[in-house]
């Protein structure tokens, strides 16, 4: 048992250039170890608060006058007390005293210097009861980009290529295949235009939302011949994000509840979509639970917004079969042990998880670590950009730890 000596927080960017922060934590026996927390875009209503009402500054200045004594002497064997501490100390039921960033950067600074004086990799120091050794992830890798996270794009958020393989380099290879092809079709297709790309490097084009999803199906379907790799187009809805007074409003046709069931069920069935995320608005188990009777047993219908990682929501999910899987995002509740807790529930149901980052990201790479510890059906952290490819690199890292 070694204890945390010395705590640091200090103010960092994320991907967009907004202000976050990033934990230090060093042990007696000399670990040091730092992690960064990523902030979201299109938010859950009931994930925690990231920072406190002054933004970053007062996160700071709480860490400085509230947080930094009571780390110092804490253990870095028992994340169950650092994470207890940090909810005592914000007194809060969402973090907004000390913000959600700053608990995350803590806590998972906490595992990370854990599995430094260990000398293992931060998965193994996480992984999940019933697991035995790393199993990887699909790649949940984002190629087209719209709604909040681009400028000009369709209203459903993200296009992804699923790509499935026992080996991840020859997964992230077909998503990065995917990802380039879908590129080279754009620009065939729009000469004159000025294409881009959106907040999780997906490309962004005047494209509408359902042309978007065949030519992504177009796209995989190709490179599956090609590399014999098991890729195949999924969706993150964020659905809450176009739903006003009680209607999914598209460019191209307004829905009622009833409708975007039916409409989703269509394009699962009609483009093989093997990924379906945040369909229905964030409130709607009932809809989530039409969805998944109708198509649950050849997609994985996943809850971001629904249950923004917390237990509870989660236990309620469950109970209705509001979908089969779950997306997991630390910050959402702020701590590893809040985290973990959602895990195993949804682990012990026969749910499945998917392990997420959010739309402005840091740069580090631990999210692959727990992908593989919570044994997570998919890895969702995009496929181009720095901050995304730097998750993915560990991930090659983490599997192949000599290169081979
Ligand atoms: C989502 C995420 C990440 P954000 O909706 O799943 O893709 O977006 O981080 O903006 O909430
Ligand atoms: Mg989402």
């Amino acid at each position: 048992m070694s204890q945390i000596s010395r705590a640091e927080l200090r103010l960092i960017y994320d991907s967009r250039g907004r202000a976050t922060v990033e934990a230090r934590l060093t042990t007696e026996r000399g670990a040091v170890a730092s992690a960064g927390a990523p902030s979201g875009e299109s938010t859950g209503a009931t994930e925690v608060l990231a920072f406190p009402a002054g933004g970053v500054p007062d996160a700071l200045q709480r860490f400085e006058s509230e947080l930094r004594g009571r780390l110092v002497g804490l253990s870095v064997d028992d994340q169950v007390a650092v994470d207890r501490m940090l909810h005592e100390v914000d007194g809060t039921p969402n973090f907004s005293r000390i913000g959600g960033n700053t608990a995350t950067a803590v806590s998972v600074a906490c595992a990370l210097a854990r599995a430094d004086e260990r000398q293992q990799p931060l998965w193994q120091t996480l992984l999940r009861p019933g697991l035995s050794g790393p199993t990887y992830p699909a790649i949940v890798g984002n190629c087209l980009n719209g709604g909040r996270h681009a400028i000009g794009g369709p209203e459903i958020q993200e296009y992804h290529a699923i790509s499935e393989s026992p080996r991840p380099d020859e997964a992230i290879r077909a998503g990065l295949e995917v990802h380039q092809q879908l590129g080279l079709r754009l620009r065939a297709k729009f000469p004159q235009a000025a294409l881009g790309r959106g907040d999780e490097g997906g490309w962004v084009a005047p494209l509408g939302n359902v042309e978007a999803v065949a030519l992504l199906a177009d796209v995989c379907a190709e490179v599956r011949d090609r590399l014999h790799t098991s890729v195949h187009p999924g969706l993150d809805l964020a659905a809450s994000e176009f739903y006003r007074e009680g209607k999914y409003v598209y460019r191209e046709r307004t829905l009622d509840p009833d409708g975007q069931v039916a409409f989703v069920a269509d394009l699962v069935d009609r483009y093989g979509l093997r990924y379906v995320e945040d369909p229905l608005q964030e409130t709607d188990y009932d809809g989530f639970a039409a969805l998944t009777r109708a198509v649950g047993a050849r997609t994985l219908v996943v809850g971001d917004d629904i249950y923004t990682t917390a237990e509870a929501r989660v236990a309620e999910g469950i109970r209705r079969g509001a979908s089969n899987a779950v997306l997991i995002k630390v910050n959402q509740v702020g701590t590893l042990t809040d985290t973990l807790a959602t895990v195993d529930l949804a682990r012990r149901s026969g749910w499945k998880t998917v392990t997420s980052h959010r739309s402005g990201e840091t740069p580090d790479g631990w999210l692959a670590h727990l992908a593989v510890a919570f044994g997570s059906a998919g890895l969702k952290c995009g496929l181009v950009g720095g901050e995304r490819v730097a998750k993915l690199n560990e991930l090659l890292r983490l599997a192949a730890p000599t290169g081979t």
